[in-house]
Formats: structure tokens, C-alpha cells, sequence
């Protein structure tokens, strides 16, 4: 197993150095790509020092916010260029925490290969630190509205820390994965379902961010709402057709 931790960052100067060092410390086979959108508070030049002084970490500059998902389609095909195996999805704000990675990347490593493990809040042992009940109480619903509109078998379908396995990555279709922000985990979970390959949950404590500003915003829920919706009713009208289409000679 050889594993690659992306670390999307936009403005996380204060972040970034304290999550970096305890990723490697709790996972020192693991090497680190930063992965920056041009952040103008110095975060990329940052990534850079630390790169320099340590082989394992690498630097992806991209030009300019683009979002999450762009940020992290190149951070896979950076990953693909290389020997990796796995691919770990973790934010720069210590909310993942690293230590939970070592037991996460077993799990990513038995022998029935999951295409993705996902480090979850909505399974038996999960949690949520320091989150206010009434944002904790909008993830839960947003959760439960996607799973009912796109049928997906896991809890926590937009949780962003999560392991893909590289060779599962490499059969999939990335350039159909259209979404830029944060909807980008629910698109990535449904594509994976899609091409029949194995999710499995495994509990996580989800911190609040402890610096830094949240890049959350009421257009990205926005996005992510409309989007549900019509990914939602083209996947049940498929599933209604494929109804038909059964029924049909016996009419
Ligand atoms: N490269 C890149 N990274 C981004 C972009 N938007 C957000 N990120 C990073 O994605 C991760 C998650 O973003 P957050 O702002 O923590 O989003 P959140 O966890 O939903 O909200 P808070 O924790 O409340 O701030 C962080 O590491 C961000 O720096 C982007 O456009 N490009
Ligand atoms: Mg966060």
C-alpha cells in the first residue's frame, strides 16, 4: 500500500503547517500533496517551504478558485502519474482528524478492496465536536435528503474525508464528474455506486475548524440543493423507465 493524503487548501495559512506535521507523524509511510488554489494569503508559498525540507510533501499550484472538486480531479490525476495506491481526502482545518488514518487505511487495505472508505459522523461511534446543534441538524437533513433522492447506501454521502483506491479511480469516468464546490462528494459517492464499487463507513470525530474562515457559503448550499434535485429525478425517472421497459411486453 502506498498511500497519497491531497490536502485542498484555499486560505489556510494558519492551518496548514499543524495538519501537515500530525499527518505525518500519524502516518509517516504516507507522502502529502497540498494541493492550493493560488491562495492570496501565502498558503501555497508556505506548502513550499515545508516541501522543501521534507521529499514526502509535494505542492499541486493551480491558478485560481476553482473549487474542491477541480482541486481535487487534478490532485487524482497527479496521484494516477504515479505509484500510488490510495488516495486520501482530508481538509487543511483540522476538522479530519489525521490520527484517525492509520485504522482507516487498514481498512482501505483488506482483501476485499473497497473502492472507497469513508470516515463517517453518521455511523455508531461517529460524532460532531463543537458544532453548533442547528448546523449539525442542517448536515443530518441535507444527508437524509440526498440519500432518499439518489438511493445511496452509506450515512454520510458528503463527508470529505474519505480514501479512494487509485486503480478504482483509474476505470472511472473523471471528466463526467461535473461539479466544482462541495457537491463534488456527493457526485464522486453516486459515480462510485454507479460502477459497482464497494463503500464501506468507518466512525470518525469531526472537529469544528479550529482557524481560519469557513469558504461555506449560502450559494454552495444553494448548489447543492438544485443539484440533488435534478441528479435525483433523472436517477428515479431512469429507475422508472427501466420499470417500464420490464413490464412492458407483458402489456
Ligand atoms: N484548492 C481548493 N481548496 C478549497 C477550496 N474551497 C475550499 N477548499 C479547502 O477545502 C477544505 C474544506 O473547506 P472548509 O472551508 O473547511 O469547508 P467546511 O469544512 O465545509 O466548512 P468549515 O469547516 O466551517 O470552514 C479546506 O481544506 C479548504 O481550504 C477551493 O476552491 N480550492
Ligand atoms: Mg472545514
Amino acid at each position: 500500500m502506498k498511500p497519497l493524503v491531497v490536502i485542498p487548501t484555499y486560505n489556510e495559512v494558519e492551518s496548514l503547517a499543524p495538519i501537515v506535521a500530525r499527518t505525518r507523524a500519524a502516518v509517516p509511510e504516507a507522502e502529502i500533496l497540498v494541493a492550493d488554489d493560488d491562495s492570496p494569503d501565502g498558503t501555497g508559498e508556505l506548502a513550499d517551504r515545508l516541501a522543501a525540507e521534507d521529499p514526502a510533501i509535494h505542492v499541486l499550484h493551480r491558478e485560481g478558485k476553482e473549487g474542491l472538486g477541480r482541486a481535487y480531479v487534478a490532485a487524482f490525476r497527479w496521484a494516477m502519474e504515479r505509484d500510488f495506491t490510495h488516495v486520501v481526502e482530508m481538509d487543511a482545518d483540522g476538522s479530519h482528524r489525521p490520527e484517525h488514518l492509520p485504522l482507516m487505511l487498514e481498512r482501505a487495505a483488506m482483501s476485499d478492496a473497497p473502492a472507497l472508505v469513508i470516515g463517517s459522523r453518521y455511523v455508531p461511534g461517529g460524532e460532531m465536536v463543537g458544532w453548533p446543534k442547528s448546523r449539525e441538524l442542517l448536515s443530518r437533513a441535507g444527508n437524509l435528503y440526498i440519500r432518499a433522492w439518489l438511493g445511496l447506501p452509506v450515512s454520510d454521502v458528503t463527508a470529505g474525508f474519505r480514501i479512494y483506491r487509485l486503480d478504482f479511480l483509474r476505470s472511472m469516468d473523471l471528466d463526467a464528474v461535473e461539479s466544482k464546490g462541495y457537491f463534488f462528494q456527493t457526485d464522486m459517492t453516486a459515480a462510485v455506486r454507479d460502477a459497482g464499487g464497494l463503500m464501506v463507513e468507518m466512525p470518525i470525530s469531526f472537529e469544528e475548524r479550529a482557524a481560519g474562515e469557513s469558504k461555506l457559503s449560502g450559494s454552495i448550499f444553494a448548489e447543492s440543493l438544485l443539484r440533488t434535485t435534478k441528479m435525483g429525478l433523472a436517477y428515479r425517472g431512469s429507475q422508472i423507465r427501466e420499470a417500464l421497459s420490464r413490464s412492458g411486453p407483458q402489456e
